[in-house]
């Protein structure tokens, strides 16, 4: 069923989603119909580059703090450039407008089946071969998503076949939507630690600097590389731990209705043996200035929303 991540290694990275929320200072809304926006929208160096503060975040009871990956979905670089994602599902605007895909820029959820466009993708599935998905049934409730990893419960078992009450099925580290995302398989533990482009650089890694996988990375990629600083502050008064999760170098790119920054910590139970995924996610205003540091607080602010919900769907 996973046959087509080598279809989409080739066209680089790709995505899932949706979008949500409220605004506030430097970020914004999506009520705003997309009339505006223009397809096909390719950007070299970004103009921008923000910093972004989770402040106070606290693993849950009985856990730590695993692993953090932080991605802007609207954009997408592929073959050394950044390229636009409008609808933010990891199809960048270049490829979703191929007739041959019959996907849509405009919405992450295009094909009647309610599977997602980029499950769909990831499946291999064209506008003339989408009857292959069709075979398997609709999805009926395609907002459920019981393990929060942004890849609905119907899609994960009829389609996927990871695991719906896991975030990482094959528990390499890597959240199985980031994995067809940036075309790696979800079921296969070996891919994080190799390094498709052979430059050195994991798949895992490069997934944290949201750079392509099969690109080698290159002085002016690595100008787009995302870094993480994770800085452990007091225990919180029922002895959870905490940290305040530091990520800079985000490029922001012009978009109407805002770039949708969606965080993924992962989390382990201090011995192991279980994980548990918090897949959040803010829009922020693309007026905002060069240089700039967003910060939101954890469960406490409300336009950092956890879990970043699925399903609400972005139409011209
Ligand atoms: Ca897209
Ligand atoms: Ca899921
Ligand atoms: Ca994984
Ligand atoms: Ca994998």
């Amino acid at each position: 069923m996973l046959t087509r991540f080598l279809f989409i290694s080739r066209q680089g990275t790709l995505a899932f989603l949706i979008a949500v929320i409220m605004g506030i200072s430097g970020v914004s809304c999506f009520s705003e119909p997309l009339s505006t926006l223009t397809v096909l929208q390719t950007a070299r160096i970004p103009q921008k580059r923000i910093s972004y503060l989770i402040q106070s975040y606290c693993a849950s009871s009985g856990m730590t703090l695993s692993d953090l990956f932080l991605i802007n979905s609207s954009y997408v670089i592929s073959k050394g450039q950044i390229q636009i994602d409008t609808d933010r599902d990891g199809i960048p605007d270049l490829f979703d407008i191929d007739p041959e895909l019959g996907l849509t820029p405009y919405s992450a959820f295009s094909l009647p089946d309610g599977f997602g466009d980029l499950v769909a993708f990831a499946s291999g599935a064209t506008k003339t071969s989408q009857s292959k998905l069709m075979k398997y049934g609709n999805c009926t409730n395609p907002h459920l998503d019981s393990d929060g990893d942004g890849l609905s419960d119907c899609a994960e078992t009829i389609i996927l076949k990871t695991n719906p009450n896991n975030s990482d099925t094959d528990g390499d580290g890597i959240p199985d939507e980031l994995e067809l995302r940036f075309g790696l398989n979800p079921l296969d533990p070996s891919d994080a630690r190799l390094s498709a482009a052979g430059d050195g650089i994991t798949n895992l890694q490069k997934i944290k600097m949201q750079l392509p996988l099969r690109e080698s990375a290159t002085s002016e990629t690595k100008l787009y590389a995302h870094e993480y600083e994770l800085v452990p502050v007091s225990k919180n008064n029922l002895d959870r731990l905490c940290f305040d999760l530091k990520i800079k170098n985000i490029p922001i790119v012009n978009m109407t209705d805002g770039n949708l920054i969606i965080s993924y910590i992962s989390e382990k139970s201090k011995e192991g043996s279980s994980s548990r995924l918090n897949r959040c996610c803010s829009v922020v205003n693309d007026r905002i200035e060069d240089g700039a540091k967003v910060s939101v607080i954890w469960e406490k602010s409300p336009e950092f929303v956890c879990p970043c919900p699925l399903g609400i769907d972005l139409k011209r």
